[in-house]
């Protein structure tokens, strides 16, 4: 069965993890979660848990596995156990760390641990000003140069009431790239 490993950052597309997630499960794809600790402000993990019987990790589940030498290292165990790494939403403050190589929590340190001959989808969401800013071009140019593939956002009303471009993509692309990246058709 592939494996699927979702990395969740501060995003308020966040909200959209749970569709997703559902959308995964009902195609018998299992699903493992890791967020940031600031994205746990908007999903709740505990009813991530229950509704989808799916592990979720945080940053300090990585302190709490390990106690010694001898015991696994969660970011590492995390990032090979995965056939393919979906960063949703991307944050532009993930995607800035990212882009410089800085892992400084849980999500970060799969990503620099991420062995990059596996596939990795990443899925902006930011305000449109923030967007626009000529530093977004610059990063995302440079995950695309890695081998990491763009799932684009997209024009909407953004949750401060701006219009335009910084929607996270719809559920329906992504997890449509997802089945695409497993080889598995849409059915
Ligand atoms: C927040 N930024 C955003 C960007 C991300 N927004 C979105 C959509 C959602 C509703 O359809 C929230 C998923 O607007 O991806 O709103 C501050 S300006």
């Amino acid at each position: 069965m592939p494996h699927v490993l979702i990395a969740c950052s501060a995003s308020v597309a966040a909200i959209k993890i749970p569709a997703i997630i559902s959308e995964l499960t009902k195609k018998n794809i299992r699903t493992t979660l890791v967020v940031s600790e600031q994205s746990k402000h908007f999903i709740d993990i505990e009813k991530i848990k229950k509704d989808y019987q799916i592990d979720v990790f945080t940053d300090q589940d990585e302190w709490n596995t390990w106690n010694g030498r001898g015991d696994p290292v969660l970011h590492i165990e995390l990032s090979k156990n995965a056939d393919l790494l979906v960063l949703a939403p991307l944050s532009a403050n993930t995607m800035a760390k990212i882009n410089s190589g800085i892992c400084d929590n849980l999500l970060t340190c799969i990503v620099r641990a991420w062995n990059v001959s596996k596939p990795v989808l990443f899925c902006p969401a930011m305000n449109t000003q923030m967007w626009n800013h000529p530093i977004t071009k610059v990063q995302v140019d440079k995950l695309v140069s890695w081998g990491y593939c763009q799932i684009p956002p997209i024009v909407k009303t953004l949750m401060c009431g701006d219009h335009g471009v910084g929607a996270m993509a719809e559920v329906e692309t992504i997890v449509t790239q997802i089945l695409k990246e497993l080889n598995l058709s849409n059915f």
